[in-house]
């Protein structure tokens, strides 16, 4: 049976092809060329074989964006072992439950994010060991102590391009987070579908990804995609703040940079940073988490004369499946599927709709996941066969471009039409008052359903008819019926660790 390990064609290749020498990784402290990556690599491997742990066993990553990531990520593929990247942002309670459900050896973690698990570390049965990045041991393993006692030379585990690589957690907006096994070939086939074929990512090109590299999407962004060609990668270990992300740009010049929406909207919008240019490079941008709204992405070109392409990805699927191209941009949709994925748009009874109604979106996908780990009704619903659900609702237009409609969990009716929360949350943010808006279903004295919206305002646009003027807004801009008609305005909208609003904490008598 013919062996394939994502370590040999996502590092060693670059090493073989002469790149050995070329610059991987910058951090901002440390420095990694391919070559030094791949030495690290093999001592990571090594390091985990000393420990004791076994191919197919886990090990957890709770770390920060620093050169510390790809050497224990890859280390760990190379000797077979799946690596477990955690969301930062998470709390003790949670991490407690995705070490256990894991049943992680071995934890990975950044110096500064220690004391958040120092009360559960003790309480897993099946973690044995904590390595921590950084200076500060907190009376653990040092991960740089650890890989300087080790060999830099490794034989790569035979693994196959069918088997679990890593697990990469889903959050949801509701409930605990699932495990989705990802398996050796799906890195690759992100990298020859999008970032080949939507992106047309070079050796030449320098990324720079706001998000992290425990999300899929920055996994992909800063990791996969430069490594399929061996581009260099500048990480960032900080929050994303705009005046962060515009100092990043000017001093390394990134070709590529990756955001999501709200960065975007508050990089154009942040006052202290209102003179400042992009970078001399940029070619393209991307954007995905959530919609791009249109008035961003326009507003984006007009300043910096750069597209965004915006593009709809996922966990369960990797990486980017729907998607504008620097070629074929209309911003306010998702574009068109990318090469090599397939999708379609289902009625509740599971038929293909017709142009211009509302479906769910499901996906065929080369770098799906194979299921979530130990939740087979929850993997059945969602990884059906050849195709992916992605509880998602879409509507396609006649030239098959795909516009979002929300999340198939937060559309409701009214007087029996669907609303989409999303679209009326668009709405909003047109209003020059508006920076932010979540919108609910509320029940009026009547009992029927009508939307409910919540909104942050932008500085300084208290105004009298405030209310008046954004029903007005919705009206003309989206129908009568679908105005908001009650309005709260609030300093923050709730939302999940992936920066996604959680509408059902929003809805009528919900308790959280
Ligand atoms: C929503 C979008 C509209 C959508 C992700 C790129 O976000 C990623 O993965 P998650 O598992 O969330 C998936 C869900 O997020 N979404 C993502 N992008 C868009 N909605 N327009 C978009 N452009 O509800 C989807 O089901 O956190 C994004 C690459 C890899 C990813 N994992």
């Amino acid at each position: 049976m013919s062996t394939y390990n994502a370590v040999t064609w996502l590092l060693d290749r670059n090493v073989d092809e002469g790149r050995g020498g070329k610059l991987a990784y910058t951090d901002t402290v440390s420095e990694l060329t391919y070559g030094e990556l791949q030495r690290q690599s093999c001592r990571a491997a090594n390091l985990l074989r000393r420990l004791g742990v076994r191919r197919e066993e886990r090990v957890a990553m709770i770390m920060l964006d620093t050169v510390d990531f790809p050497i224990v990520f890859l280390g760990a593929i190379r000797a077979g072992i799946i690596p477990v990247p955690l969301n930062t942002l998470l709390t003790a309670d949670q991490y407690g439950y995705v070490l256990a459900d894991s049943r992680a050896r071995v934890l990975f973690i950044s110096e500064a994010l220690y004391p958040v698990v120092k009360d559960v570390v003790g309480q897993l049965p099946d973690l044995e060991c904590v390595v921590v990045s950084g200076r500060n041991s907190h009376g653990h393993k040092l991960l740089s102590e650890e890989l300087a006692k080790e060999s830099d030379s490794f034989a790569t585990v035979k693994t196959h391009a069918e088997e679990p690589a890593f697990w990469l957690y889903s959050s949801g907006s509701t409930g605990m987070p699932k495990g989705v096994r990802h398996l050796h070939s799906n890195l690759q086939a992100t990298a020859d579908t999008y970032a080949s074929q939507v992106l047309g990512i070079q050796e030449s090109d320098i990324c720079l990804s706001a998000a992290k590299l425990f999300f899929a999407y920055g996994l992909g962004n800063a990791l996969t995609f430069p490594m399929s060609v061996g581009a260099t990668t500048v990480l960032n270990s900080e929050r994303p703040t705009p005046a962060l992300m515009f100092s990043l740009l000017n001093k390394y010049n990134p070709t590529i940079f990756y955001g999501a929406p709200t960065l975007f909207a508050a990089m154009l919008n942040d006052e202290t940073t209102k003179n400042e240019r992009a970078g001399a490079r940029l070619r393209i941008c991307t954007s995905a988490g959530e919609a791009l709204p249109e008035s961003v992405g326009l507003a984006w070109k007009a300043r910096f004369g750069v597209d965004i392409l915006d593009g709809i990805g996922s966990t369960e699927l990797l990486h980017i499946f729907l998607s504008n191209s620097p070629d074929d941009i209309k911003y306010g949709t998702s574009g068109r599927p990318v090469p090599g994925y397939k999708v379609r748009l289902v009625s509740d009874s599971g038929d293909d709709v017709p142009d211009g109604e509302v479906g769910e979106l499901l996906v065929e996908a080369p770098s799906a996941g194979e299921g979530y780990w130990n939740q087979r009704s929850k993997s059945r619903h969602t990884f059906q066969g050849y195709w992916t659900r992605t509880g998602d609702k879409y509507v396609r237009d006649a030239d098959g471009r795909y516009t979002f409609c929300g999340r198939a969990d937060d559309m409701f009716k009214v007087s029996g039409i669907w609303v989409s929360p999303f679209e009326v949350e668009s709405a909003l943010i047109t209003h020059p008052a508006v920076l932010e808006a979540a919108v609910v279903p509320e029940a009026d004295p009547e009992g029927l359903l009508k939307p409910k919206a919540f909104v942050v305002l932008r500085a300084g646009s208290e105004a009298d008819n405030l209310y008046d003027s954004l029903k007005e807004h919705v009206k003309q801009k989206i129908g009568p019926w679908k105005y908001p008609r009650w309005i709260d305005v609030v300093e923050a909208l709730p939302k999940t660790a992936t920066g996604k609003i959680q509408r059902y904490k929003l809805r009528e008598g919900a308790s959280n």
